[in-house]
């Protein structure tokens, strides 16, 4: 057989880049990143390598798996569904919808069927109990974009190839490759920011890779950003730094945010965030002064006991300094396909809805149709009308990813009833009853659904499958609509086709009337997630409208042009964008001037002396990339980083094993790795580790199992506004192991 190359966009981090995979006989001989690709022009990272390792990985489930007297066989399609359909239904039938939870992860953001699929799932499922890894990372951000902007997924990205100044706090793009902001190679763009005179500064508790690359570094005190903001803003406002510039008629609410903000001066918060009000001050001056800069924050500021203020002061400074919308500032994407701030009304809206219901045990609002992901466990374990005795669980390993998943691994065990849809028997799916096998993405289409949304530049990208996948081994997207028809009491032996084509009737006569057979005919001959990305494409603001705009996008177009389409650099968007009911951006929405008294009350509290944060490394993916070989080998990575006076007072040597403590009770023990780069009194071990559960299929990573973060974080520490897990600056003792 010949030798053949494949373009495949990489499906395992944000930044999206597209990839070169080369195939001989059948067999992937060389993976690298694609140079005619308009959008990541050729990088890729060690991960885009492995994606060779985790179509071979033996451990990847081929079949679904049934556990019979506690131990988890082969099973055909048919028999897994005959067990789901005995077991599933009777539950729903005696103890109601929402006695049936359904549980996302990651990876769903980053495949077409998953993201456009599930959402069909919990719908017919119809429960209250929706829970994903949003809460364990960015709902805290999408929470403030909505409130200010007026949709969830309004949020606002930096546009580095233009920027002078950019203020980065609790990210670190060099590892994570950009989240919340799809930035492929951002080290090559930072070091162009710095090569035409711009600065970089960056705001965390560890010296990272990112700071490495910057002009400047501070540390902060763990989740001390709300005050650090908060300084930042007050300051802008103390030395009349404020300017709105074109967005002045647009700006609602600048004299209660001054109002409010008033306690928080540089002086008041500087013992506790660990930075001099001398350098707040020169911080806020520095932004305020670039022509074309902005503030960027991630999961460090975001998953804090006040991530949502913090979100939300991040965006109120880029407005204050005229930054917001503007070239070379902070900017809204605008996509090809999916972008919901591009339907509807320009200009106003209806804003966003929180709180349509609470959890039963906390009473925790609802926020964008889910509950915490920290909910979960108690939900399973507390008796009483509405109790949740089943699961599904779609691409998401909580038991390592959550806090408190000791106690959620328990309460797994509890349930009645538990289904997943996953390609590895982990440390969460081991607890299920049938396991559906996922898709390698090899075998699949690519289109970012979400990330264009959050994107550096506007782009439309598409890849075509590398294999095909085997014949009997159905796409996610029908295991979903299989799982949803069950629910509806429509049996598993549905035609999954038909009821595609049905859920996607019924949504184009909502969505286009009278013409909706015609655009349905205009569809045909597509099926599934590239039927709706069609769809999507083409009505979209870039799209051909159906012919009315010949020249148009359509997904024919999209996946012809080799490498993609570049629809150019960000272009401001407001007021368009806005779906705020004023239309205005709502800059001191009464929801977060509420909680900044509990943030004051907060600043009082005397510190702790230790406490424990996570970190990201580039060969590794949260908790599931840790069984394929090529990103395994190396230094162990699940190691302790403390500097090293924190070290000689906890009587700890570098490798010497340490005994991790919280409050909850619950220690781990992780090999200690003394660097300077920590601040003292702070401590850092990644989470998604702790792959020495029985029961679970991971050779590779059982080999190496680390020790889980999450299992000494509190499930009960939440910010109460978002429902957002604190996984960042909780307090540790340490021990000589
Ligand atoms: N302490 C601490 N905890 C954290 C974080 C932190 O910074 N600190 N980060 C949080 C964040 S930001 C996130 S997003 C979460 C992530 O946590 P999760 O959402 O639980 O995601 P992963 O840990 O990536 O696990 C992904 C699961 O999906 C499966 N999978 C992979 N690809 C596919 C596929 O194509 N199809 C299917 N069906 N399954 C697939 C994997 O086998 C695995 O079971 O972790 C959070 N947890
Ligand atoms: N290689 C790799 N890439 C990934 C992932 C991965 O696991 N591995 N996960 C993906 C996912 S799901 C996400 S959400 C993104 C996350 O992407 P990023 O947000 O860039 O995530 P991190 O690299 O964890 O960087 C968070 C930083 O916050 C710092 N920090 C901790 N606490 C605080 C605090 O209180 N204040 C401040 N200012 N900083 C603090 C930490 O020291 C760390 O350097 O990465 C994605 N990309
Ligand atoms: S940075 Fe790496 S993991 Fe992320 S999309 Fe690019 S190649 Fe894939
Ligand atoms: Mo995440």
């Amino acid at each position: 057989m010949s030798e053949s190359s494949h373009y495949r966009i990489c499906p395992l981090c944000e930044a999206c880049c597209g990839l070169e995979v080369r195939v001989n006989d059948g067999r992937v001989i060389g993976i690298r990143g694609a140079e005619d690709d308009v959008f990541s022009h050729g990088y890729i990272c060690p991960k885009g390598y492995a994606l060779k390792d985790l179509h071979e990985d033996p451990d990847r489930l081929r079949t679904p798996l049934i556990r019979r007297k506690g131990v988890h066989v082969e099973a055909s399609w048919d028999e897994a569904y005959a067990e789901i359909e005995r077991r599933l239904p009777p539950v729903l039938a005696a103890h109601g919808r929402d006695a049936v939870a359904v549980a996302v992860g990651n990876p769903s953001a980053h495949k077409m069927g998953l993201l456009l699929y599930f959402p069909r799932l919990a719908k017919a499922l119809g429960t209250k109990n929706v829970y994903s890894a949003s809460t364990l990372d960015q709902m805290p951000k999408q929470l403030s974009s909505g409130l200010m902007f007026g949709h969830w997924l309004s949020i606002a990205v930096p546009d580095i190839e233009r920027s002078d100044f950019l203020l980065v706090l609790g990210a670190n793009p060099m590892a994570s490759n950009g989240s919340l902001w799809t930035v492929p190679d951002f080290r090559g763009k930072a070091r162009a920011l710095r090569a035409r005179g711009g600065r970089l500064v960056v705001i965390d508790p560890r010296r990272t890779e990112t700071a490495e690359v910057a002009d400047a570094h501070h540390f902060i005190r763990p989740g001390s950003d709300v005050f650090l903001l908060a300084a930042l803003t007050q300051t802008l406002f103390d030395e009349g730094l404020v300017r709105l510039g074109r967005l002045a008629p647009l700006v609602e609410g600048e004299e209660a945010l001054r109002a409010s903000l008033q306690p928080f001066t540089p002086e008041a918060v500087a013992a506790r965030c660990g930075i001099e009000a001398g350098v707040i001050r020169g911080l806020a001056r520095e932004l305020a002064a670039a022509p074309r800069g902005c503030v960027y924050s991630r999961i460090g500021s975001c998953t804090q006991e006040f991530g949502t203020l913090a979100s939300w002061l991040v965006d109120v400074l880029n407005v204050l300094t005229g930054h917001l919308d503007e070239p070379g500032g902070a900017m809204f994407p605008k996509a090809a396909a999916f972008a919901s701030n591009t339907a509807g009304k320009p200009g106003s809206g209806r804003g966003i809805v929180t709180a349509r219901h609470h959890s039963r045990v906390s009473g925790a609002p609802e926020i964008f149709g889910e509950l915490p992901m920290t909910c979960l466990a108690e939900e399973i374990e507390t008796p009483g009308p509405g109790q949740v005795r089943a699961l599904i669980s779609v691409a998401g390993n909580p038991v390592l990813s959550s806090p408190g998943g000791a106690r959620l691994a328990r309460a797994l065990d509890g349930l009645d009833f538990m289904v997943s849809l996953d390609i590895y028997l982990n440390e969460t799916t081991r607890h299920a009853d049938v396991v559906l096998p996922g898709w390698s993405p090899l075998w699949e289409s690519h289109y970012d659904v979400a990330f264009p949304q959050l994107s550096y530049r506007n782009h439309a990208r598409y890849s075509a499958p590398v294999f095909e996948a085997p014949a009997d081994h159905p796409p996610e997207w029908q295991t979903l609509l299989r799982l949803a028809a069950i629910a509806k009491g429509q049996g598993a032996g549905v035609d999954v086709l038909a009821l595609d084509d049905e859920l996607l009737a019924d949504e184009l006569r909502k969505l286009a009337g009278e013409r909706a057979p015609q655009v349905m005919a205009a569809l045909a001959g597509r099926q599934g997630p590239e039927r709706l990305l069609d769809l999507a494409l083409r009505g979209g603001p870039h799209g051909d409208l159906f012919g009315l705009k010949p020249d148009g996008l359509n997904l024919d177009k999209v996946a012809a042009a080799p490498g993609g389409i570049d629809l150019g650099p960000l272009q401001p968007r407001l007021p368009e964008l806005l779906r705020t009911p004023g239309g205005k951006v709502e800059l001191a929405p009464p929801m977060l001037l509420a909680d900044l008294p509990r943030a004051l009350a907060a600043l009082a509290e005397p510190a702790a002396e230790i406490v424990i944060v996570g970190r990201r490394e580039v060969r590794s993916n949260n908790s599931w990339m840790h069984n394929l070989p090529t990103l395994a080998k190396g230094p162990e990575r699940c190691t302790l980083l403390i500097h090293p006076a924190d070290a000689a007072h906890a009587g700890l040597s570098a490798g010497m094993k340490v005994r991790i403590t919280s409050g909850s009770g619950a220690a781990i023990e992780a090999p200690a790795e003394l660097s300077d780069a920590m601040m003292p009194g702070v401590v850092s071990l990644p989470h998604g580790w702790g792959h020495d559960l029985p029961g679970a299929r991971l050779a590779v990573a059982a080999l190496r199992p680390g020790a889980n973060l999450n299992a000494v974080l509190d499930d009960r520490l939440r910010d109460p506004l978002s429902g957002n897990a604190v996984l960042s600056g909780v307090a540790v003792t340490l021990v000589p192991a």
